[in-house]
């Protein structure tokens, strides 16, 4: 195959060495399975066109592959596919100030789009820790949130046009970076979050948004779960919010042995709000501070002086998936409406330590946008395979808590292989089955990252 591969693409572009099959055969997540036939590099929309239509003649499986960067394994290949990487086809084609569009090609770093955006006086406001490696076309196969959701929304809400190779071989120009296009289904939000099932994005049309005025950061530390919403709802009233995040003692306390860093509290307090608002705005965040005080819904605070210190202050949030990646965490990336929050992670709270006592939970999100990490750290005694095993036996109990408050068993880090053996704790069973009608639409011959999202 790999012979007829370079006749299609070209030697260069085309690898079958143990060391690529293994580094691009897999993504973040751990666990699964990694065992590619070759890795493919297309350089253009036309190659990527050749190749599914190469791929369909030869029923080759195909798996889309970015900045490897997914948490749900969602660009592992694990039964011999072939692995599209856009590494090549990372150039940012075209900026089009009137409309304050960018048209990417799928392989751009996100940090590279948002850079790219400043030197242009805009700004693009989708933004996480891994956006120095992901790229655009995988933030898109994802919709991913992260940090800034609660002020900007998240990647579907930034995409104006895509061009994208459905299973079919045909190449769609969905929107071509309209505003307005009011002519029947959109295409185009059927393939953000397909995570590559329904076509692969070849390019995308990102729309910018207008630079931020200066922003200041603050944390504060919260003795009770249930008072960050009141927190959230104090400042939310009178300050426009670009973030509001949480995290434990416990996420803290790993990141400052990790980082080696000092407490941002003068004393360790059960949970920590980091929050971002516009500089302009700091009498209005003091002010809701000392309610929050007065209330005794915080104890304690910091803000940052500088940029430096707001950072800084960012490091404490930003880096604890680093700070706990030896523990080799069972992940869960849940959802609830906001107003359910307190009560849902009280209930895990409560499950994991009455059947699991030995397993330490680290709790941090995006608690603004009802998302919150559950990351269970793996004890020092306990295998990985076994560890793993007790992280998807416990699955089906968390995620009947989140079943029983309408919740999400994935909230921005997608289905994959992780999670989709259990997708109808969210979505019905009559919503499954007419996902995969438009798999078998868009994907006819089940040649687009296969096995992933729905069983
Ligand atoms: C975050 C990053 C991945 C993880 O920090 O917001 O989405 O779960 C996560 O560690
Ligand atoms: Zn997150």
């Amino acid at each position: 195959m790999s012979q007829a591969l370079s006749d299609l693409l070209g030697s260069k572009q085309v690898r079958t060495d143990p060391e690529s099959l293994k580094n691009y055969g897999k993504d973040w997540t751990n666990g699964f399975t990694v065992a590619p036939s070759a890795i493919v590099f297309p350089e253009s929309n036309d190659q990527v066109v050749d190749l599914v239509r190469y791929a369909i003649d030869q029923n080759v499986q195909l798996v889309p592959s970015g900045g490897r960067t997914g948490l749900s394994g969602g660009a592992v290949a694990g039964q011999g596919e072939v692995v599209v990487s856009f590494d090549r086809m990372n150039k940012i084609l075209d900026f089009n100030a009137e409309d304050r569009l960018v048209t990417c090609q799928a392989g751009v770093i996100t940090q590279t789009l948002q850079e790219f955006a400043e030197a242009q006086g805009l700004f693009y406001p989708v933004d996480f820790a891994s956006a120095g490696s992901s790229q655009i076309g995988g933030n898109v196969s994802t919709n991913a949130g992260g940090i800034k959701v609660i002020r900007y929304g998240l990647t579907r809400d930034w995409v104006a046009g895509m061009r994208v190779v459905t299973g079919g071989g045909e190449l769609l120009d969905c929107n071509a970076g309209l505003v307005k296009n009011a002519t029947g289904y959109d295409l185009r939000h059927l393939m953000i979050g397909a995570e590559g099932t329904l076509g692969l994005v070849c390019e995308v049309d990102v729309r910018l948004a207008a630079m931020p005025e200066p922003q200041t950061v603050m944390v504060v530390g919260v003795p009770k779960v249930e008072d960050l919403l009141a927190v959230l709802q104090a400042f939310s009233k009178n300050v426009t919010l670009s973030a509001f995040e949480f995290f434990s003692d416990l996420a803290l306390a790993k990141v400052q042995a990790h980082r080696d860093l000092p407490s941002p509290l003068a004393e360790s307090v059960a949970f920590y709000a980091l929050m971002e608002f516009d500089t302009s705005g700091l009498d209005a965040a003091s002010e809701a501070f000392n309610d929050c005080m007065e209330a005794g819904w915080v104890v304690d605070g910091v803000i940052s002086q500088s940029d430096a210190q707001a950072a800084a202050l960012w490091g404490l949030r930003e880096g604890i998936s680093e700070s706990i990646a030896p523990y080799t965490p069972y992940k869960n990336d849940l959802s609830v409406t906001i107003k359910q929050v307190p009560e849902f992670l009280r209930d895990v709270d409560r499950y994991v330590a009455e059947s699991y006592p030995d397993f330490e939970v680290c709790w941090y999100g995006h608690i603004g946008d009802g998302n919150l990490h559950l990351n269970i750290l793996k004890p020092d005694d306990m295998s990985v395979e076994d560890f793993m095993a007790q992280g998807h036996a416990m699955s089906p109990s968390i995620f009947a808590l989140v079943e029983e408050r309408k919740g999400s068993i994935s909230a921005e880090h997608g289905v994959g292989l992780l999670k989709k053996d259990f997708l109808g704790y969210t979505r019905s069973e009559a919503e499954i089955s007419l996902m995969r009608g438009l798999k078998d639409l868009f994907d006819p011959h089940q040649i687009l990252n296969p096995g992933k999202l729905l069983v």
